[in-house]
């Protein structure tokens, strides 16, 4: 597969503000469902151990109060951190662990290794066919075990959602409206998830239900995932019958794929052990971010820092522009960027 890492292609990608081919070639499977769940594991298990390492020692000092709810752009943070240590303590489940950047524990690289593994560029590449892929943020969550209800939560269920609800701020449509920015998700079992151990649940189809968004309530930290399922069904006119949710069963070092248009959330772990996942969001060379400056929007304000520890790019020329409008300025960014690798 031709990759824009020469000059000319370079120059023809700042020319256009378009870096790559589009995921028009994504897999059927892909196209069809709006993801895809790997068969067996994507990542070798010495790189999963080792991440998953980190993701204990991390979990761990945000329960220690060691990360602030401040946003930064240096460190990680425990933005809308649902946990309950006390109902932990009292031998309940304690609630959500979520933090935001992860990688960016410097004293850590499990994450920032993992991130960078080619196998997992290669299988985002195979599920989308884009050829310039950047990491853009990630979330950590580790679900503990325990009891719970499946449809009104413990504070552990993660509310039905479309990522778009939250990123459509920071990513826009192309320029003349024709294309959807290209962004999607390489969710990463760090541990087995089995049916019981609250599994993500996917959407078949519902990227294409409501032509981009749809009316869901309170969206990722709603509980009452029976009541998001009926106000989403009915805002885009279907039935109960529709909803099937498809469970991302998978092992360690499995790594499901979705369109940042599909619906998707989680019930509670019944099993013993935690949880351990990490949403890795990325982006193809057809997306257009809004912001201009680094540190200008939540939300893309690490697409400046290419660095292997913050949002490298995994596949493609990293010195290739961002895709974005206002291109020469990224040309630029990037450039810098690059130097300081
Ligand atoms: O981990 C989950 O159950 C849901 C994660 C999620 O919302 C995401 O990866 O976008």
């Amino acid at each position: 597969m031709a990759r824009p890492n020469d000059a000319a292609a370079a120059a023809a990608a700042s020319a256009t503000g378009i870096v790559g081919e589009s995921w028009t070639r994504r897999s059927a499977q892909f196209a069809r469902d709006g993801f895809a769940l790997s068969d067996g594991p994507v990542l070798p298990p010495d790189v999963v151990a080792r991440a998953r390492a980190s993701f204990e020692r991390i979990v761990a000092r945000a329960d220690a109060g060691e990360y602030s709810p401040q946003a930064s752009m240096v460190a990680p943070h425990v933005q809308d951190v649902v946990h309950d240590l006390a109902a932990e303590d009292a031998g309940g489940a304690g609630g959500l662990r979520k933090v935001e950047m992860p990688q960016l524990d410097t004293s850590e690289h499990g994450i920032a290794e993992l991130m960078n593994r080619p196998e997992l560029a290669a299988w985002c590449q195979e599920v989308t066919g884009a050829d310039w892929l950047q990491v853009w943020w990630i979330q950590l969550h580790g679900k503990p075990g325990g009891e719970g209800t499946d449809d009104a939560g413990d504070g552990t269920s993660i509310g039905f959602h479309q990522d778009k609800n939250y990123w459509n701020s920071s990513f826009d449509i192309s320029e003349n409206g024709a294309e959807e920015s290209e962004i999607f998700t390489a969710w990463i079992a760090l541990s087995d998830v089995g049916p019981d151990s609250g599994p993500m649940q996917l959407l078949r189809g519902s990227h294409l239900w409501a032509n981009g968004l749809m009316q869901i309530p309170a969206f990722f930290h709603h509980q009452d995932l029976l009541e998001q399922r009926d106000v989403a069904l009915s805002s885009v006119g279907l039935g109960p019958e529709e909803w099937e949710p498809v469970p991302a069963v998978l092992p360690a070092g499995g790594v499901s794929v979705h369109d940042w248009r599909t619906l998707h959330g989680s019930g509670p772990n019944h099993s013993d052990e935690m949880r351990m996942s990490l949403a890795i969001h990325m982006r193809t060379g057809r997306s257009w971010p809004r912001s201009n400056e680094p540190g200008e929007n939540y939300l893309d304000q690490f697409l400046h820092d290419r660095r292997p520890h913050c949002c490298p790019v995994v596949l493609g020329d990293p010195a290739a522009i961002r895709g974005d409008r206002t291109a020469p300025i990224f040309a630029d960014a990037a450039a810098e960027q690059v130097a300081k690798l």
